[in-house]
């Protein structure tokens, strides 16, 4: 089933907000796959990040990443990918439409509270690089049907 990288990024956790994001996904129906609090090393968030390097924020953003711990995460569905981005809102969070995590607590793009993985694609090249395989759990909810249609 499709995967997708979540971040509760470091502003998020100091602001209380940790609950509040993993509940929103929870009740959209995807399904937990893994999480982890942790504090991001510099080397993993350049590798991370590693496609805005050279860009006017990407030192910032290093910074901001590694400033203080996040809880990282994996989460399954149908469409996992499209639906917890569209669920966090546009990156700078006075463009992101009402209703998204962003929009709803967050003003500046540079403490934008989450991050989430914007392809299938990345998505499993995030899952790898942030998850060991056995720090993943496979499992099924009781009624599955009633969310998933196949
Ligand atoms: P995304 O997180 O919505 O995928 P990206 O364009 O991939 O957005 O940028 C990665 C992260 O870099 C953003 O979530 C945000 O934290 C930060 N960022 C992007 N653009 C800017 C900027 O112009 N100023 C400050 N931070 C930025
Ligand atoms: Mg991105």
């Amino acid at each position: 089933m499709e995967k997708t990288f979540v971040i509760v990024k470091p502003d998020a956790v100091q602001r209380g907000l940790v609950g509040e994001i993993v509940a929103r996904i929870e009740r959209r129906g995807l399904r937990l796959a893994g999480m982890k609090f942790m504090q991001v090393s510099r080397a993993l968030a350049e590798e991370h990040y590693a496609i805005h390097q050279g860009k006017p924020f990407y030192d910032g953003l290093i910074t901001y990443i590694t400033s203080s711990p996040v809880v990282a995460m994996v989460w399954e569905g149908n469409k996992a990918v499209e639906a917890v981005r569209q669920l966090m809102g546009a990156t700078n969070p006075t463009a992101a439409a009402p209703g998204t995590v962003r929009a709803d607590f967050a003003l500046e793009i540079g403490r934008n509270l989450t991050h989430a993985s914007d392809s299938v694609e990345n998505g499993t090249t995030e899952v790898a690089l942030w998850f060991k395989p056995d720090e993943l759990v496979s499992w099924q909810r009781d009624g599955e049907r009633w969310i998933f249609e196949k």
